[in-house]
């Protein structure tokens, strides 16, 4: 019986070990408000051991820009002196980020059985792929498109009724392993899809006429860390030659103006672009799907989180796409559908201007090979809780996502050919 206890209670001792870890860490918000407080930005950021979290790295700060980032127990205070000092508008998001993190579980006694309504650790994730492909075989099935950095299988569930000739949405979850959200709406949706095939018209059609690639975690080994080692890791887990820190981040290692603008060419950057456009196992399994499916996906869907944020082309340049204004016009409206049941405020654009340039993004990547539309999510929240999305608020932001995903899905459908 304890021997039980103890392996149901492992999840839930590894979280709760990290905690401690955060104790006393703080997340502040900042608008420096011209070049001079950037540069403050900056001195805090190699100084300060500041972990960036809106925008993803010091590098990539600008006047007016809202910039979230987490500081270690022992120099808040020296931090905050310093925004006080030198006349910086501040304010602290996350007072202690240990009871932030305590707040993200609804539960402490956690058994590692899935939930739609909590976040699964990857063990649970991989089962669950196996067992809603096993219990849904008409509807849903499971195939390996390589295996990461750590070995890893990464699953990709093939959801639709089968039919001549159709053509597929591609959609990925889970490319930053901090952003646990992420991985909760690609399980959602497939349950969605499930549960509500042959009762919900919209889908029913959908699932009809269209194929859904769902990918649940692109960067499985990050994301299993964040479970076991460091709530706060981004990249992957690969080595890199030539320096001790680990790890690429999968969304600046697509060869789309590749380490041009908005990346880090330095390993220990949370933005390191890489050896190569996909130097790494995982984005070049998901880059050889696609190459070899170009001729049935048409469109190409990856959530991240947070910011509350639709993106679309292009991010490695402020050139326009050709559709923009039918891109512009999906987003609109797609964003309209989201706050239709929470109203949830979106904003939305080219990734370049709605956010920040930054090249070797998947979604620049995947417009370019032809799939005209291709957008980012970035889910709840806008700073309150930023990674640490409370569990109580996976159910809302995923109902309110999928009709974003619905509505996209649905123009796709009807602008075939
Ligand atoms: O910077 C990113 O990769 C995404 N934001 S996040 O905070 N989740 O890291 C935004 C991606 C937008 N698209 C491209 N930059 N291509
Ligand atoms: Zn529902
Ligand atoms: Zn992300």
């Amino acid at each position: 019986m304890w021997a039980l206890l103890v392996l149901i209670g492992a999840a839930a001792v590894s979280a709760h070990l990290q905690d401690l870890a955060f104790d006393g860490q703080k997340v502040f918000r900042v608008i420096p408000q011209n070049d001079e407080q950037v540069e403050i930005i900056s001195f805090l950021a190699s100084n300060m051991q500041v972990d960036f979290w809106q925008p993803d790295s010091a590098t990539l700060v600008r006047p007016k820009m809202q910039v979230d980032f987490r500081v270690e127990a022992d120099k808040s205070f020296e931090v905050e002196d310093l925004l006080k000092e030198s006349g910086v508008e501040y304010r602290v998001l996350i007072d202690n980020l240990q009871a932030a993190l305590d707040a993200q579980f609804d539960s402490k006694a956690r058994i590692a059985t899935h939930s739609y309504e909590k976040y699964n650790n990857w063990e649970t994730i991989a089962a669950w792929t196996a067992n809603i492909a096993a219990q849904n075989p008409d509807l849903v099935s499971r195939s390996v498109i390589g295996k990461t950095y750590e070995g890893r299988p990464m699953y990709l569930l093939k959801m639709g009724k089968s039919g001549p000739n159709k053509k597929a949405i591609f959609m990925d979850c889970g490319f930053h392993a901090r952003e646990w959200i992420s991985p909760a709406f690609c399980q959602w949706f497939v349950k969605e899809a499930v549960e509500t095939y042959g009762k919900d018209s919209v889908m029913t059609t959908l699932l009809n006429r269209l194929d859904f690639y769902v990918l649940p975690v692109l960067n499985i080994d990050g994301y299993v860390y964040t479970w076991t080692n460091d709530r706060m890791w981004r990249k992957t887990r690969s080595k890199n030659a030539g320096s001790s820190c680990i790890g690429t981040d999968p969304n600046r290692n697509f060869n789309a103006g590749w380490c041009t603008i908005g990346a880090s060419k330095k390993p220990c950057d949370p933005t390191y672009c890489g050896s190569a456009p996909e130097s790494e196992k995982e984005t070049k399994a998901l880059a050889d799907f696609i190459r070899e499916h170009l001729s049935t996906v048409k469109a190409y869907l990856t959530v991240h989180s947070y910011s509350q944020l639709l993106l679309f082309p292009y991010s490695y340049t402020y050139k326009l796409p050709l559709n923009y204004e039918e891109l512009n016009s999906i987003a609109r409206a797609a964003s309209k559908e989201l706050a239709s049941l929470y109203n949830t405020k979106y904003t939305y654009g080219p990734g370049a201007t709605a956010i920040y340039p930054a090249a070797g993004g998947s979604d620049d990547w995947a417009y370019d090979q032809g799939i005209k539309y291709s957008f980012t999510f970035e889910l709840r929240d806008t700073g309150r809780y930023g990674f640490i999305l409370p569990e109580s608020q996976i159910k809302p932001t995923c109902e309110e996502t999928l009709l974003a995903v619905k509505y996209i899905a649905n123009y796709v459908l009807e602008h075939l050919y």
